[in-house]
C-alpha cells in the first residue's frame, strides 16, 4: 500500500490519523475473524460476487437469487460484507448458503469492500466482481463483464449505464456521471464512460496492486489508482435500476457530489507521484 491520501499538518491531526487507522484495521480483523468462525471451510470459486451490505435486509434476498452459479464453466461464489446494522442481514445470506463476513460497526463501503478484497486474494479467486445490495444492479449481467477478462482484453470491466440504460429520474445524479467521468478520463488518459458505477468485475492482481484508503467514495480512488498503475481498464454496458427500497445512504447529490470530487482530487494528488 502507498502513501496517504492526506498529509497531517497538526500533531493532533497526525493522532488523530494513527488512531482512526488503528480502529480501521482492527475492524477489518474483526471482520476477518468473524469470516473465519462462519466458515471454518472455504472453497471460493475463480469468481467471487462480492457485495458490500448496510442495512439492506429488504433488498437483498432478489439481489443473491439472480447471482449466476456458473459462468462459462467457471464457478461462482458470492460473498456479503454485512456492514454493520442490525436488521439480521447475515441470516438472509446465510440461509442462501453464502459466505458472508460481519463487521461490529458501520465502517462504510469502501472499507467492507477491502475486507472482501482480501479474502478472494487469500482464498484464490481470480476474478472478483462488486454489486450493490440494493438492487440497483442486475447480477445476470455479469458473464458480459467477465469476457473481457477471461479472453484477457481487460484487467478491469466498469459498468456503464451511459452505453447502457438508466432507468432513474435522477437528472442531476445524471449530470455528475458525466461530468465527473470527464474529469477522471482528463486526469488518467481513459476512456471510461460511468465512472461513479460500482457494478464491476477485475482481475484479483488488480485489487493487490492498487492503493485503497477510502472508506465510503471509494469508485473514483480504484479507477484512478488502477490507470496509473497501467491496468487495462474497459466499460460494459448495464440497466441502472432504481434502487428496490430505502434510500442511498451516502447522503444527498451536492454532498455525494462535494465528497465524490475530494476523493478525485486527493487520489490524483497522491497517486501521479
Ligand atoms: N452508503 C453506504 N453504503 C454502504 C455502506 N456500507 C455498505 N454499503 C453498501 O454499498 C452499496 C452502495 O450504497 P448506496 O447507499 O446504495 O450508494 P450508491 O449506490 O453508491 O449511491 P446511490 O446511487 O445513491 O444509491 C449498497 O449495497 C450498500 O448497502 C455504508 O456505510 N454506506
Ligand atoms: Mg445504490
Amino acid at each position: 500500500m502507498g502513501s496517504r491520501l492526506i498529509t497531517p499538518r497538526t500533531r493532533t491531526q497526525a493522532r488523530q490519523m494513527r488512531r482512526d487507522d488503528a480502529v480501521r484495521r482492527l475492524i477489518m480483523e474483526m471482520g476477518q475473524q468473524d469470516f473465519r468462525r462462519r466458515h471454518p471451510t472455504v472453497a471460493f470459486g475463480p469468481v467471487l460476487v462480492l457485495i458490500a451490505s448496510y442495512l439492506e435486509a429488504d433488498n437483498i434476498d432478489d439481489v443473491l437469487k439472480a447471482v449466476p452459479t456458473e459462468v462459462d464453466g467457471l464457478a461462482v461464489s458470492t460473498l456479503v460484507v454485512v456492514d454493520g446494522g442490525d436488521d439480521g442481514t447475515e441470516d438472509i445470506v446465510a440461509a442462501h448458503g453464502a459466505y458472508c463476513a460481519v463487521l461490529p460497526v458501520n465502517m462504510g463501503q469502501g472499507v467492507a469492500l477491502r475486507v472482501g478484497y482480501d479474502l478472494a486474494a487469500a482464498h484464490g479467486s481470480k476474478y472478483v466482481v462488486t454489486l450493490d445490495a440494493d438492487g440497483q444492479n442486475d447480477p445476470t449481467e455479469i458473464p458480459a463483464f467477465l469476457a473481457p477478462l477471461v479472453d484477457g482484453t481487460a484487467d478491469f470491466v466498469i459498468g456503464s449505464r451511459r452505453l447502457g440504460s438508466d432507468e432513474t429520474t435522477d437528472k442531476f445524479r445524471m449530470a455528475g456521471v458525466v461530468f465527473f467521468a470527464m474529469v477522471i478520463n482528463a486526469l488518467t488518459g481513459q476512456h471510461i464512460s460511468d465512472t461513479s458505477n460500482g457494478f464491476r468485475a477485475l482481475r484479483t492482481e488488480v485489487l493487490q496492486d492498487v492503493t485503497l484508503e477510502q472508506d465510503q467514495y471509494q469508485t473514483a480512488e480504484l479507477i484512478i489508482s488502477a490507470a496509473t498503475r497501467g491496468w487495462r481498464i474497459t466499460d460494459c454496458p448495464v440497466v441502472w435500476h432504481p434502487r428496490a427500497s430505502g434510500e442511498s445512504k451516502k447522503g444527498h447529490n451536492v454532498f455525494f457530489g462535494l465528497q465524490y470530487a475530494r476523493v478525485i482530487v486527493r487520489t490524483w494528488l497522491r497517486d501521479r507521484r
